[in-house]
């Protein structure tokens, strides 16, 4: 069997916001909310590779905190997982693939129309970030 491939996404956090990014494609997925990142290269490094994506799509550097306990399935053959990170450099911006951000304070989680397989990543990012 092959392995699927590996979607990396992060959860991005600066006074007590979270960072959500509007997808503008594909069509069937355009309009809906995600935590920003995207596909890991074959070979490439997960941490790395979402990294990576950050730059890409957001212009940013950052930093991966911890992975988010779980693994989420997308379309077939297609497995999210999930890091919470910290912003080093940049100011985000919609440099690709998304058309708008925004900053969500706690009460706003759950404003937007988060794509459906992000729901439960996003509980699992809220569960990693509540106080122990
Ligand atoms: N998702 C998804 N949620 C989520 C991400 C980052 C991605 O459901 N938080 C889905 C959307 C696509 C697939 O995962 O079906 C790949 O994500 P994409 O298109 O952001 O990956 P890229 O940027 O690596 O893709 P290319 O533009 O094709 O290189």
């Amino acid at each position: 069997m092959t392995e699927p491939t590996v979607v990396v996404a992060a959860a991005l956090q600066e006074s007590g916001r979270l960072l959500a990014a509007r997808r503008s494609a594909p069509p069937e997925l355009a309009g809906r909310w995600e935590l920003p990142g995207g596909k890991v290269e074959p070979g490439e490094d997960p941490e790395r590779a979402l990294v990576r994506e950050l730059r890409e799509e957001l212009g940013i550097g950052a930093e991966l905190v911890e992975r988010v306990p779980g693994e989420w399935p997308l379309k077939p053959g297609y497995v999210l997982r999930v890091w919470t990170a910290r912003r080093l450099s940049g100011r985000p911006r919609p440099l690709e693939d998304h058309d708008e951000l925004r900053w969500l304070g706690p009460d706003e989680i759950w404003s937007v129309d988060w794509l459906d397989q992000d729901v439960p990543a996003v509980r699992a990012v809220l569960a990693a970030l509540a106080p122990r």
